[in-house]
């Protein structure tokens, strides 16, 4: 019997469910995770600390790999040792400055366009802190974990403008404060921003179609939007190329990589 689960006809027959289930939809919500950006080269948020090779030719991952990015996306992190997470944080931010946006982006912004143009409601949910949503032209962000390129003063939480290449020093200082600055981004154990976490309740509560695209499908409470939006009766759509604890809930599976399988999606939209 062929294992159809992953054949490229089974796939393509996912897409085109997906493109007829996007060009019907009223109001769309679609949320992301680092597996958007792992074609722009920047690690997913898991592999963080895998191989890569900076600039010297050495291996990040020799300064990283002993290092879990869960335990180091903490405010408990930070409080133990500064100069070793802004360190790591202004690493991630150089990398995200140097990647580009990919095609799996341009096509999430060129869907937003088409859902605006016909009066269709289209929200971008983002775990990314990378920006590239944002650079590929994507119109209404909400970045549900905050930005790696705002950083503020630890102790008043004054922002401050930052440099476009790396600190001088680590951790780097409020110029004012003279406090330790951390980067924009909401740690584990941190709320998320209240604005964000509002946005994200309502175009969910009001939704009918979900697309979860590149994300791991663990971290709360974004792991649990699908629910609010079968809640709300959407039928919902994941593009991974595996499957996630969410999977068993999806209607449509795209079984691919997100700068793969979304230009092609464009491409059912039609003109
Ligand atoms: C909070 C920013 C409460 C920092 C990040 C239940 C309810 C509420 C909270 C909890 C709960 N249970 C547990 C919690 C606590 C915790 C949590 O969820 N823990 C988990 C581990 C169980 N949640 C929190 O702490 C949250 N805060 O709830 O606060 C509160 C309320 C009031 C007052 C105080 C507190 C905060 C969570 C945010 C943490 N910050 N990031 C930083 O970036 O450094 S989370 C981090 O993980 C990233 O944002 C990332 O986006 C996110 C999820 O990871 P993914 O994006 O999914 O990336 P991952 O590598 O895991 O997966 C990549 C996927 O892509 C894979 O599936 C892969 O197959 C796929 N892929 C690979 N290549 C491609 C691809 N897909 C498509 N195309 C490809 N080419």
């Amino acid at each position: 019997m062929k294992d159809t689960r992953n054949s490229d006809d089974s796939l393509e027959k996912a897409i085109a469910l997906a493109g007829e289930a996007i060009r019907g939809a009223r109001s769309i919500v679609v949320l992301t995770g680092s597996g958007v950006s792992a074609e722009s080269a920047i690690p997913t948020f898991r592999e963080a600390h895998e191989a890569l090779v900076d600039d010297e030719g050495n291996t990040m991952s020799a300064l990283w790999a002993e290092f879990d990015p869960q335990t180091l996306a903490t405010p408990e992190a930070f409080d133990r040792d500064p100069e070793m997470v802004t360190r790591w944080y202004d690493w991630r931010r150089l990398k995200c400055l140097e990647a580009e946006p990919n095609q799996g982006h341009l096509a999430l912004a060129e869907i937003e366009r088409r859902t605006r143009d016909r009066g269709g409601a289209f929200t971008l949910l983002t775990q990314n802190v990378d920006g590239l949503h944002q650079r590929a032209g994507s119109g209404r962000v909400i970045e549900l974990h905050g930005s790696i390129m705002s950083w503020r003063c630890s102790r008043t939480g004054r922002r401050t403008e930052i440099p476009g290449d790396a600190f001088e020093t680590y951790p780097p200082l409020h110029p004012e404060t003279g406090d330790p600055l951390r980067p924009g981004v909401v740690w584990f154990g941190e709320a998320l921003p209240p604005d964000a976490i509002d946005t994200a309740m309502h175009t969910l509560a009001s939704c009918d179609l979900f697309v979860s695209i590149g994300t791991s499908s663990v971290v709360y409470p974004a792991a649990g939007f699908i629910h609010l939006a079968r809640e709300a009766g959407a039928r919902t759509i994941e593009v991974n190329p595996d499957a996630t604890p969410i999977s068993g809930a999806i209607d449509i599976a795209l079984r691919g990589k997100s700068g793969e399988v979304l230009p092609v999606l464009v491409e059912k939209l039609g003109s």
